[in-house]
């Protein structure tokens, strides 16, 4: 965000002019270590990124029936943006114990 103001807004400005916009979209970082989701469950608002830092020699994927999948490779990392509020479970595709879930609020 730029603020072009001539240089005249002091802090109370700023802070009347934060205060009104929409909080800024977050990204939620999910490690993905010895075929585990960590955290398991995370909080999101809609409009945050969910990246999966997948530590792990074998790919992964994040699948969420219907809704995402996400495959991410032995030591890299993918993302989705979630965009719908309400609980999420998903899983990997490839070792269907792992399960994570996300709460996305408003
Ligand atoms: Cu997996």
């Amino acid at each position: 965000m730029r603020i072009a103001c001539g240089g005249r807004l002091g802090v109370a400005g700023l802070g009347l002019l934060l205060s009104v916009l929409p909080a800024e979209a977050a990204t939620i970082e999910v490690t993905i270590e010895k075929l585990v989701f960590k955290p398991a469950a995370v909080n999101a608002r809609v409009g945050d990124t969910i990246k999966w830092v997948n530590k792990d020699v074998m790919a992964h994927t994040a699948t969420a029936d219907g809704k995402f999948d996400v495959v991410i490779p032995p030591h890299q990392s993918a993302s989705t943006v979630v965009t719908k509020a309400g609980a999420i479970e998903y899983y990997c595709r490839f070792h269907p114990n792992m399960r994570g879930r996300l709460e996305v609020a408003e």
